[in-house]
């Protein structure tokens, strides 16, 4: 059952390689800290409402990541999948931590990722991740997120303001990394590190410049630096 595994994950247009979406991210790195073998199969966002109910047919509002895990079944979610390895590869490191305290406070820190983190990167990016698409992709882009009717510059903001923001929610995680003084859970890292490091992923595949100076300079030593230099072994 385990060899069909197949990971659908979103790339952008224009190089068709770069694998950008926190989401996939989060599921990647649970599924490779599990030792799980699967496939990639990189699609655009044009691609993803064609390409996924044609192989799992049970999905029927698609989105990334979905895992295919047996003939015509997609599981979606990160979170759904993570929770799906964690069950399914009791070997090696746990995901969410031994204890219902661990998993809880691993989840406390998706939470404070997804709403601390996530918003100011999302701004800091639309310009670049419209950039990045292939003339279809960057229109479906455009219109689905303009559709409340600001323009991608509109909803981009002030970047100087959204840097300020990143660097304000950043300040508990550098503590946290400060204290444990490796990953956030501790010896081995844990969802609430995957959840970090996908962040940073995205963030970094669209701007590495804005990734410079608002993740790996925004404090002025290098715990940020260090960690995100550690986390590479993870990212493959
Ligand atoms: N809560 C879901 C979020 C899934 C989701 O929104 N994925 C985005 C990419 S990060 C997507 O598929 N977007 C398709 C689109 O924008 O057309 C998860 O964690 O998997």
């Amino acid at each position: 059952m385990h060899s069909e595994l197949q990971l659908f994950e979103v790339v952008d247009g224009l190089t068709r390689k770069k694998s950008f979406s926190p989401m996939v991210w989060r599921a990647k790195l649970a599924l490779n800290h599990k030792g799980a073998s699967y496939k990639t199969i990189p699609v655009t966002f044009l691609d993803i409402p064609v390409l996924i109910p044609k192989v799992c047919p049970n999905v029927t509002a698609p989105t990334v990541p979905t895992l295919k895990i047996a003939d015509g079944e997609g599981l979606q979610d990160s979170m759904a999948i993570a929770e799906y390895v964690e069950k399914n590869y009791p070997k090696g490191p746990s995901i969410f931590g031994t204890t219902p305290c661990e998993r809880n406070l691993q989840l406390f820190f998706d939470s404070y990722v997804s709403t601390r983190l996530h918003p100011a990167i999302q701004r800091l990016v639309y310009i670049e991740m419209h950039e990045d698409q292939d003339a279809d992709n960057a229109a479906y882009f455009k219109f689905s997120r303009e559709k409340g009717g600001k323009t991608l510059k509109e909803l981009g903001g002030d970047q100087a303001q959204n840097l300020k923001e990143l660097k304000e929610n950043l300040g508990l995680i550098h503590s946290a990394l400060l204290r444990s003084g490796g990953w956030i859970t501790g010896e081995q890292p844990g969802w609430a590190d995957f959840t970090l490091i996908s962040a940073f992923i995205w963030f970094n595949s669209f701007s590495p410049q804005k990734f410079e100076e608002g993740i790996l300079n925004a404090m002025d030593d290098q715990v940020l630096r260090s960690y995100w230099l550690k986390a590479q072994q993870l990212i493959v």
